[in-house]
């Protein structure tokens, strides 16, 4: 092999590089030499090269700042959009090639690489930080009563104007705020208290839909709220193969998600297919919206992912209307909702509504019941814990429950099974 002709110069594969056009020098697999732009620069007498040309380090900046831009633009179609135009090994193709420059030019290595998606080194705890502005409780309403009561107050503490709210179904996830500056991801951090979450910035960044980069500008500093979820699929995969592995399974898709975010090595998170749907902003210094639906439309297009079932109600009969057609396709979504959430579209009526010690008054939870499925108990066996405590466990006909097969449930203790009338 040729060594490089030049000082700081790397050997780069040459196929990579006939489709960008800076000069380089090359060299074939026969050793010959040639000096060209990329584009243009072949062997005298024809054929391809299959060999190496050596790039400098001004030339790989260039080349890094193009792959970066092509990754993140196929991220975004694959995972925001849901609308790839390349193949898988064509984006593996990029990303490998970003990977070697990166490691021939660790000087060219920025935080919101793509590379720097896959999952670094594990870390020895979590740090925490505080939030810019709290992340709030939401009130709940678990029937149409309650849920008129909370158009009432809305329009009385309004004094009368017309209200609009915004219905979108509640992702029953994890709670998580993404903070930017100047356009670049700073850190993500779980809700916590909703004063103080822990730093999780690097099991975020695993998530492909979590831009590392807005994709657009006029806002110096910005909180994004948002609920990071595992899809059901995933949940059922995950889950058999840790059966398979002797494993502890996940009980639910939350507790999944939960567990995949809460990880010291962010190679595990990696390793799990989280999304994740924003739904609000935190802080935000620059260009403010007028209404939540405009800030569902910035997010967009600022490269987050917004559920697209958002939808703007003029009356609380347009609201429950939305709620029940909700309620009734649930079970078909490819992800867990556990209700949906209303909220006062208009930000400045918002304003004026405040909040309360813990919940804002613009906002509401209609929750829907807990997914029920019917079955037949086969046997109840009694573990001993390691205290002495005896724990009834029932074994019944497996059952389809939450995009999973459940064939046991603790019963916990002889109270509850006299409760629930088990027989
Ligand atoms: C969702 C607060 C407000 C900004 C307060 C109105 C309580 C979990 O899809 N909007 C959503 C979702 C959650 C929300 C708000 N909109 N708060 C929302 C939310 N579409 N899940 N939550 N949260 C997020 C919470 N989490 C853990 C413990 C206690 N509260």
């Amino acid at each position: 092999m040729a060594p490089a002709p030049h000082r700081g110069m790397k050997r780069h594969p040459w196929g990579a590089m006939i489709l960008w056009a800076a000069s380089v020098i090359w060299t074939d697999n026969n050793g010959r030499r040639g000096v060209g732009r990329a584009r243009t620069a072949r062997p005298a007498g024809g054929g391809s090269v299959r060999g190496w040309c050596y790039v400098n380090l001004e030339e790989a900046r260039l080349k890094v700042r193009a792959l970066r831009e092509q990754i993140e633009y196929h991220n975004y179609r694959y995972y925001v959009l849901d609308e790839p135009v390349i193949s898988d090994a064509e984006y593996d193709r990029l990303m490998r090639e970003l990977q070697t420059l990166e490691r021939e030019f660790p000087e060219l290595v920025t935080p919101d690489s793509p590379t720097q998606r896959v999952g670094g080194e594990p870390r020895p705890g979590f740090t925490t930080v505080r939030h810019l502005t709290p992340m709030l409780s939401l009130a709940n309403a678990f029937d149409e009563e309650s849920l008129r009561d909370f158009d009432r107050r809305v329009r009385e503490l309004v004094g009368g104007e017309p209200v609009e709210y915004v219905v979108e179904p509640k992702i029953d996830g994890l709670a998580v705020s993404l903070y930017y500056e100047n356009g670049l991801l700073v850190w993500g951090a779980t809700r916590g208290d909703g004063e103080v979450g822990e730093d999780i910035t690097p099991n975020l960044k695993t998530i492909r839909s979590i831009p590392l980069r807005l994709r657009a500008s006029g806002v110096t500093r910005v909180e994004v709220r948002g609920e990071a979820y595992m899809p059901k699929a995933a949940f059922a995969e995950l889950n058999a193969a840790r059966e398979e592995a002797g494993e502890p399974p996940f009980a639910n898709p939350r507790n999944a998600a939960a567990g995949s975010l809460r990880q010291l090595d962010p190679r595990v998170t990696a390793s799990r297919q989280l999304n994740i749907y924003v739904y609000g902003l935190g802080l935000v210094e620059g260009r403010t919206p007028a209404t939540h639906a405009d800030a569902l439309a910035w997010l967009r297009e600022a490269g987050f992912r917004v559920n697209p079932g958002h939808r703007i109600c003029r009356s609380v009969e347009e609201v429950l209307a939305c709620c029940r057609e909700w309620e009734g396709k649930r079970f078909d979504l490819p992800y867990v909702i556990d209700g949906m959430v209303i909220k006062v579209n208009s930000l400045d009526q918002q304003r004026r509504l405040g909040a309360t010690l813990k919940s804002p008054r613009w906002a509401v939870a209609f929750k829907f019941p807990p997914e029920q499925a019917v079955t037949v108990i086969e046997d109840i066996i009694v573990r001993v814990g390691r205290t002495g405590v005896l724990t009834p466990t029932a074994l019944f006909r497996p059952v389809r429950l939450a995009g999973t097969t459940v064939s046991r449930a603790t019963l916990h203790n002889e109270d509850l099974i006299r409760e629930k009338d088990v027989r």
